[in-house]
């Protein structure tokens, strides 16, 4: 049977199956020998169900369409991949709280996954001056470059809800990648229209709070298509990340483009079109930082993995 991944807690992992069953599911042996594959939330499986077994058995992991990667927090030179075969991102920020630096690196994480990128925007009802919205919604636009959606959402007051369910069409799955107390469990229920994800209080979401279910599970949206909230996602540390950085940041890239080398740094080299760009007050000093240190952190991931295939292969 083919199937997929729909729900993923401390138990087995739970499969839909095409013929619309759920039922949990174990790996099937052959994947022990080989290196660290888990199954993800969203992978396409095929499973089978041997007679007297209390569960069914993954037999194969198809491979992803789409993927959400980041460094392993526990083992720095593995990639961890957090969910597959994705639509479309939403990367989400409550709007009165707005933090640009993780906006770029989320941004970076969603653009590399190939799947189609937008932002929400939460807590609208929190930003009562409209000046002050369009201030920050003016921010964001320069951090988002024109191709990306925004949504501003609120679930006080309905705001941005019916648009937000219209871009998830029938068929197609979204995340959300947010940190803990954006309101994405609010959203997700505002978007199902009843209580389907416990919301959690502010005060406990960013402290230490642990009580934040650590299952991640693929909600229906009537009417519309499916959701899966990505909670427990504290560290995104880059991994090798490339193609996402160039679609996050492509002003950057492309002034690049006329630096005179090839390999410039644009820290301090003669015919550096971004640092021009930066005194013409074209781009920003903090832009650039961030770019820096991003394409930094995803270089340092790239020679950490070469370093660890040498010890390998010594
Ligand atoms: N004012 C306001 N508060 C919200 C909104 N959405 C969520 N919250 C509150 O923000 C807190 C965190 O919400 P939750 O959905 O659990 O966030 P999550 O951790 O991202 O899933 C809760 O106290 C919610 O009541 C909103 O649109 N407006
Ligand atoms: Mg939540
Ligand atoms: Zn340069």
């Amino acid at each position: 049977l083919q199937g997929q991944v729909i729900k993923l807690d401390r138990g087995f992992p739970l499969v839909r199956t095409e013929d619309g069953r759920s039922f949990r599911c174990e790996l099937a042996r052959a994947f022990e020998k080989s290196e660290d594959i888990r199954a993800v939330i969203g992978d396409k499986v095929l499973v089978l169900e041997p007679k007297g077994h209390d569960k069914g058995i993954i037999e194969k992991i198809e491979d992803r369409k789409t993927k959400l990667v980041r460094r392993d927090p526990a083992e720095r030179t593995l990639p961890q991949i957090l969910a597959s075969n994705f639509d479309k991102v939403f990367v989400v920020h409550a709007l009165s709280q707005l933090n640009t630096k993780r906006l770029e690196r989320e941004l970076v994480l969603a653009y590399e996954t190939g799947a189609d990128v937008a932002l929400i925007l939460t807590k609208d009802d929190e930003v009562e001056d409209e000046a002050e919205t369009s201030k920050l919604l003016d921010t964001v636009q320069n951090i988002l470059g024109a191709q990306t959606p925004i949504y501003l959402s609120s679930t006080i007051d309905a705001t941005g809800i019916d648009e937000i369910r219209a871009a998830i069409p029938p068929q197609t799955l979204a995340i959300l990648l947010g940190k803990s107390g954006v309101g994405k469990s609010s959203l997700i229920n505002a978007l199902v229209g009843k209580e389907v994800c416990p919301v959690g209080d502010v005060r406990e979401a960013d402290g230490k709070g642990r009580h934040t279910t650590v299952s991640r599970e693929i909600i229906d949206i009537p009417g519309a298509g499916r959701i899966v909230d990505m909670p427990g996602v504290r560290g995104l540390g880059m991994w090798e990340s490339d193609a996402g950085i160039a679609a996050a940041f492509p002003d950057i890239e492309a002034y690049a483009q006329r630096c005179r080398f090839r390999d410039c740094r644009h820290k301090n080299e003669p015919g550096c079109a971004v640092l021009a760009a930066v005194r013409a007050g074209e781009l920003s000093k903090e832009r650039l930082a961030s770019y820096q240190s991003l394409k930094e952190e995803s270089e340092k991931t790239a020679e950490r993995k070469r370093e660890a295939s040498w010890r390998k292969e010594v």
